[in-house]
């Protein structure tokens, strides 16, 4: 339908053309009047939560008018454009970050408080959009920062659950979730209910011949209706505001079944209606698991036709040939989620356009790239066929195509390798047969890249390496992971921001986050150190604050903070930590008062969300809290050592939580293989087993990074903290770019990990003398029945120590001494937070998505005229 206005009637519109407000008086005009018209509320009535409203809706009419100016002039430049696919988008809050990026939050701040409110009360009121579990759906949301602050023609495409990550409340000591329910009030959002798409299940294909041509169409089946949400992203520094288009599932053919209902079978109908609706009810809450629900394949089909039927439609307006469609369209496919996307495109261009199967593959495999997140075996994502069989009939007969054609290449370039084919195959003959989704990825992708050096170097040794022999290795690439500095550091840490600000040309370095370099000339200056360290005592005064508020518990600011926060997770090593952490206390109990005097004061603070069903994860939060309900009101220790459990992780807290530390954790182990996770992992489903042979390529994985690459490490070390680390994931660049002076390394190396692995005895396995101790105090009962903590020390004593907690222990210690003494210098501290964050400018997501842009698609900005 064509709904442009024509030609005679344009010049009104020009005529009344929006312009949004750029002073006090104009911000504070729009918020009275959202109050009392979009609200219907007034000065009598207005609380926080409209005062936050209003002034959102104030800000969200500024992006939009930049929104629909970036979009036509995308449209009428008709450039390449960026489709970046992802299930998960942890976008956090908006309106601080909407205000920064616009430039615009001092005015904000003095209309607000002219009208009475103060801004940060006003920012806290805002519901995190919690579309994620942790670093993979936070790296998106970099990504789109980053995309609309380089001006490059970008779209995000996810889905909009109505019930994001969950919350997580601590109800004596244990982890107990509550529904997210975000959607209350959402002012960021602009549905479209013009923009929707009908979503095919089930059904059968038959084969229809028509001027001769014989081809299959794929019928019958449930419908399901996508509805578009989209989100405007605004670039900093720029006008462009680009667009996150977020699905939602609704039942087809108006509000349910008229004819079940008139048949009297009212509530048939509507839980029909339900039925489409859940789709897109909830968030996965798994991190680095898959666990082959029928439900998430239609989440993931669901999503991606929705999004790939849109990109299409967009694609046709300009009456392009087909060729072109990799000239248009660059689609990133985050993680191996979206891989249907490759199968659909194929499905629209066969069956739909009636192209040439080898034309259509062309362009299929030039548009997409896929990034790997992970090498964890039990994360890599396998389907069973009869289950793909069952909802998508065609893809299915298109994903045993693309195997086949592939397969031939292969068997000709290997004529006498038998063995090659079995292990590379897409589908896996296994019981029951498996669609390897990452194999179907790299097929059907042009590039394929990791997230840190070490990781993109294992992918291609390791469980790829067959797919570096048939491509050659150009194929692969590395795009080391980065985050977004004006949330992670301007946002988050205003005050350092601001100093860093003066001493480096003004806040041109977070455009180009190398500026920093420029600190280096600063270190030696007496004041500028002495104001870096008041901001820092004054960011760990407010999480004190934070900490009394939700904890009642009173910690010293003046005591070294270390933070660990991050999902739960057995590979992420919290319960070396909390053992190290009793090591600590116990060794504190058997000082006199005058030794303990010499002690430097620590407060240990924990964070993070376990997945629900991961029983063990859930014991460690467990143990950490029952450890400091114990340590925290023992007068022996006194201020020498308190441990905190946040509850609630989330992007918000991050932003306050990184500011405020002293020293941050990131000690996962250096290495992996599969055969114990069955042991310490016990609700993998063994039907869904990768146990059987191993990893996808049917060896054992070995000698693998767990960790790919990490990315609060990065903030932690942009908000001037030091970190104590594995040689790890992108712990390792971190290293190379701040020198080891500044890091706290230790345990054992990658290389080794597979050696000490084999070396565990079961049964009766010798372990660290210190952690034997803390075991013993665990099992006496001194943090309460030991019994609840017996499977966390069996994992250790008796299961092989998979984690290598006691191998690691030993060196785990002694550099805390060593974190302990550097703390003492105060001032040599604070240089090497300086010099650290001098060295940071590499890690500026930025730098990956020009990396991306040039390497992966081909992609060149637009830049949009200001006002
Ligand atoms: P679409 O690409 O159809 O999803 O539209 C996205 C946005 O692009 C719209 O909301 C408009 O702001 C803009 N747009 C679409 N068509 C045109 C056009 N013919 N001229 C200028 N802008 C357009
Ligand atoms: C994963 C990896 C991280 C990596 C991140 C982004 C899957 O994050 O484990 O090492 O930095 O992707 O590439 P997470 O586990 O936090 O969801």
């Amino acid at each position: 339908v064509e709904a442009s206005i024509p030609e005679p009637q344009r010049e009104a519109w020009q005529r009344n053309q929006i312009t949004g407000f750029t002073d006090k008086d104009g911000f504070e005009k729009e918020v009275v009047r959202h109050v009392e018209t979009t609200l219907a509320r007034s000065m009598f009535n207005c609380d926080e939560i409209a005062a936050y409203s209003a002034t959102s809706l104030a800000f969200r009419d500024r992006l939009v008018t930049h929104w629909n100016k970036t979009q036509q002039r995308q449209t009428y430049r008709d450039t390449k454009r960026v489709y970046y696919l992802s299930l998960e988008f942890l976008m956090g809050r908006a309106l601080d970050n909407a205000m920064l990026n616009v430039g615009l939050k001092d005015i904000a701040k003095d209309g607000l408080s002219d009208l009475g409110f103060r801004i940060e009360d006003v920012i806290k009121q805002e519901h995190d959009a919690a579309l994620g579990n942790g670093g993979l759906g936070r790296l998106a949301a970099c990504f789109l920062d980053s995309l609309a602050t380089l001006n490059f023609p970008a779209w995000g495409y996810g889905l909009r659950y109505r019930y994001g990550i969950f919350k997580q409340e601590i109800i004596d000591g244990y982890q107990v979730e509550v529904p997210d329910y975000w959607l209350d009030f959402n002012p960021w959002e602009f549905p479209r209910h013009d923009v929707t798409v009908d979503i095919q299940f089930f059904g059968q294909v038959n084969k229809k011949t028509a001027d001769g041509k014989t081809v299959s169409v794929w019928e019958g089946g449930e419908i399901v209706q996508a509805v578009a949400y989209d989100v405007p992203i605004p670039g900093y520094d720029t006008p462009t505001t680009n667009n996150l288009r977020l699905w939602s599932s609704k039942a087809s053919g108006g509000e349910f079944d008229f004819q079940k209902f008139n048949s009297g079978d009212y509530e048939s109908s509507v839980a029909d209606q339900q039925r489409a609706e859940t789709i897109s009810a909830v968030l996965y809450p798994n991190d680095n698991l898959e666990r082959g629900k029928e439900l998430r394949l239609k989440q993931q089909y669901f999503w991606v036709a929705a999004s790939l039927y849109d990109i299409v439609r967009r694609f046709k307006k300009a009456k392009r040939p087909w060729r072109e469609f990799p000239d248009q369209v660059a689609i990133q496919l985050n993680d191996t989620h979206p891989t249907l996307a490759i199968v659909e495109l194929q499905r629209i261009l066969v069956d739909i356009e009636g192209l040439e199967w080898d034309v259509a593959w062309e362009i299929v495999t030039s548009t997409f790239g896929y990034t790997n997140h992970t090498v964890l075996p039990e994360a890599l994502e396998k389907w069973p066929v009869g289950l793909v069989q069952h909802l998508l009939p065609r893809h299915l007969q298109i994903i045993y195509d693309i195997n086949l054609y592939f397969l031939q290449t292969v068997e000709k370039a290997f004529p006498n390798d038998r063995d090659i084919l079995r292990r590379v195959s897409i589908i896996e003959e296994s019981q029951p047969k498996m669609v390897r989704m990452a194999f179907l990825a790299i097929v059907g992708s042009h590039k394929v890249n990791g997230v840190a050096e070490l990781h993109s170097d294992l992918i291609q040794t390791t469980i790829f390496k067959d797919f570096v022999a048939i491509y050659g290795p150009d194929k692969f690439t590395n795009v080391t992971n980065g985050i977004t500095p004006r949330r992670w550091l301007h946002q988050a840490n205003p005050r350092l921001s601001e100093l860093i600000a003066s001493k480096c040309g003004g806040y041109e370095f977070l455009k180009d986050l190398t500026l920093l370099s420029q600190l280096k000339q600063h270190v030696d200056d007496k004041q500028f150190r002495k104001e870096w360290a008041e901001i820092k005592y004054a960011n760990k005064v407010r999480l004190a604050k934070h900490i009394k508020d939700t904890t009642g518990v009173v910690v010293n600011p003046a005591a070294l903070f270390d933070v660990q926060v991050k999902r739960i997770h057995e590979y992420k090593r919290q319960q070396l930590n909390i053992f190290g952490v009793i090591h600590r206390y116990l060794t504190l109990k058997a000082m006199t008062p005058e030794e303990r005097k010499t002690q430097m004061p620590r407060v240990s603070i924990f964070g993070g969300k376990a997945a629900p069903g991961y029983w063990m994860a859930k014991q460690i939060i467990h143990l950490i809290n029952s450890v400091g309900a114990v340590v925290n009101k023992d007068d022996d220790v006194g201020d020498l050592l308190k441990v905190i459990f946040l509850e609630d992780y989330n992007v918000s807290k991050a932003e306050m939580i990184c500011p405020a530390s002293d020293i941050s954790e990131h000690i996962s182990t250096a290495g992996t293989e599969y055969v114990y996770l069955q042991l310490s992992i016990p609700f993998i489903s063994t039907s869904y087993s990768f146990v059987e042979n191993g990893g996808h390529d049917g060896e054992a994985v070995t000698d693998n990074s767990q960790r790919a690459s990490g990315t609060s490490n990065m903030k932690f070390v942009l908000n001037g903290g030091l970190i104590i680390g594995t040689l790890d994931g992108a712990n390792i660049e971190i290293t190379r770019e701040i020198g080891e002076s500044n890091i706290f390394l230790f345990g054992n190396l990658s290389e080794d990990v597979e050696d000490l692995r084999h070396s565990h005895t079961y049964g009766a396995h010798t372990i660290d003398p210190d952690l034997d101790k803390v075991f013993d105090e665990i099992e006496k009962g001194t943090f309460g029945t030991p019994h609840d903590f017996s499977a966390m020390i069996a994992a250790v004593r008796q299961h092989g120590d998979y984690y290598l907690v006691s191998d690691d222990f030993h060196s785990y210690i002694e550099t805390h001494h060593l974190v302990d003494k550097a703390y003492r210098n105060q001032d040599e501290w604070i240089a090497k937070c300086i010099r650290s964050v001098a060295c940071m400018g590499f890690f500026t997501s930025d730098r990956c998505i020009n990396e991306y842009a040039e390497e992966i698609w081909n992609v060149e900005p637009l830049v949009v005229e200001r006002n």
